[in-house]
């Protein structure tokens, strides 16, 4: 190889390796919203009656701590989580409730897991499992950093 050629790769890589450090600064700097993000516990109350939940769709950040309140206002009504293995079943009056770790990210439907009538099928709700902006960071960041590394330290 000359010594043009070897000058070239040195440089090439220096500067793949000086992106990637900016990169990382700019991965730690750069305020983010949910930069003081830490996981919470949320009481959730879910009404039941046929054939609909009250509300139909939950909102959390994965990591949180999800507290399901569940009321049957009409007959008795369950709730189960895909991917979750929770289970609730309500009668009325005489409300149910379970606790679990968000620690799935992604959409789950729950539906009503006690056969209550012609529509019972249908009963079907959402809970949205939201990333947490935190942990997306450091994946990024190393990420980043082992591509910086790869590059610096590569022969
Ligand atoms: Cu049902």
């Amino acid at each position: 190889m000359t010594k043009a050629a070897l000058s070239y790769r040195h440089t090439h890589r220096f500067g793949i390796a000086a992106s990637a450090v900016l990169l990382m600064l700019a991965a730690i700097l750069v305020p983010l919203p949910a930069q003081a993000y830490t996981p919470r516990a949320h009481t959730l109350q879910i009404n039941a009656r046929a054939f609909a939940f009250e509300p139909g769709s939950l909102s959390v950040r994965r990591g949180d701590t999800v507290t399901l309140v569940l009321e049957a206002t009409d007959t008795v009504h369950g709730l189960y989580v895909d991917g979750y293995d929770v289970n609730l079943v309500a009668e009325p009056g005489k409300s149910a409730t379970a606790t679990f770790v968000a620690d799935k990210e992604g959409k789950f439907k729950f539906r009503c897991s006690v056969a209550c009538g012609a529509l019972h099928p249908f009963m079907i709700g959402e809970l949205n499992v939201e990333p947490n902006l935190p942990f997306v960071r450091a994946l990024l960041l190393t990420l980043v950093g082992g591509i910086g590394a790869l590059a610096f330290f590569w022969k």
